[in-house]
């Protein structure tokens, strides 16, 4: 007698059931109800905007633009950046769904007023942060409209290539060719997007640098440079020239480079800073911290 199950096309029951072990990768953190899973406070530090995130390109947006505030010199902009470990479940403690009521990072708590202002979902971030700050968001109709509707883009499209191209590709517990070609093919589509813009203007929103890039770049920048889930040969990414040459230009601003690493917990030790509460933990290294012994030693 053959085995057939595993060819038995899916046929979807009368009434969907949750069947938590059919969650691949993250079945331990996925679950078809909100709400928080247990009792917990965030922490709080001294600055006045509390990040509380993880470094992934969702993350590094909101750190990127912090850094940028920083470095124009806007000392509003100081933040403490909290670790949100997502795959223990962090978003989940009643702090957290307190700031952010959909469990996902980033989250900012903006305590420089009267009474704490939450925000979340990193396109909202961004755009707070550029009003409150007056910068990297153009204030003029015409080029604030275009600036606004790349960062939109980005919100509406990032899940086709993470959620879709990501998860079926890098992810999910079988390869399905249906999927994967669904979301390749609207993954290079949106990269055609950004190249033909980008063959017309140095950065996304035109001649200056605003929040589109910063929203932009940490996922399709990453994706070009063929450092998102190992696809760089199988989408061809360098045939985006033009995204690849802007990619490569944000990715030298000193300010980008600190805001990559806040909150980061892979790759190399020293482009890791698992927490920011002050400017010079950049100097420190995660490294030096874990392994005090390769630390520089201390000026006297
Ligand atoms: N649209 C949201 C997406 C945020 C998001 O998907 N965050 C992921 C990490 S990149 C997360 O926190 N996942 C945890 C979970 O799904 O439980 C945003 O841009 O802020």
């Amino acid at each position: 007698m053959t085995d057939n199950h595993a060819h038995t096309p899916y046929v979807p029951p009368e009434v969907w059931t949750w069947d938590q072990a059919s969650g691949g990768r993250f079945a331990s953190i996925n679950r078809p109800v909100a709400g928080a899973t247990h009792d917990k406070d965030l922490p709080r530090g001294t600055h006045p905007l509390q990040l509380y995130s993880l470094g992934t390109p969702n993350g590094v947006k909101v750190t990127i633009m912090l850094e940028e505030l920083l470095a124009q010199g806007h000392s509003g902009a100081e933040y403490d950046a909290w670790l949100i470990r997502i795959l223990e479940g962090d978003q989940f403690s009643s702090g957290f769904v307190g700031v952010n009521p959909n469990s996902k990072i980033p989250a900012l708590l903006d305590c420089s007023g009267p009474a704490p202002v939450r925000v979340f979902e990193s396109g909202a971030i961004l755009m707070y942060l550029a009003e409150k700050f007056g910068a990297f968001l153009p204030t003029e109709a015409a080029p604030r409209a275009e600036c606004l509707s790349w960062l939109f883009w980005q919100m509406g499209s990032a899940p086709y290539l993470g959620g879709g191209f990501g998860h079926f590709y890098a992810y999910a517990p079988t390869k399905i060719e249906y999927a994967i070609n669904r979301f390749a093919m609207e993954v290079k589509r949106q990269l055609d997007v950004l190249d033909r813009r980008l063959a017309d203007t140095p950065f996304i929103a035109g001649d200056t640098y605003t929040v589109a890039d910063m929203a932009i770049w940490p996922w399709y920048g990453a994706m070009v440079k063929g450092q998102t889930y190992g696809a760089g040969e199988f989408l061809q990414v360098e045939a985006y020239t033009h995204v690849i040459r802007w990619a490569d230009a944000v990715g030298e601003r000193p300010a980008v480079q600190r805001g990559r690493m806040v909150n980061r917990v892979v790759g190399p030790l020293e482009q890791q800073l698992h927490e920011r509460h002050d400017a010079g933990d950049f100097d420190t290294r995660t490294e030096d911290k874990l392994n005090p012994a390769s630390a520089p030693p201390a000026p006297t």
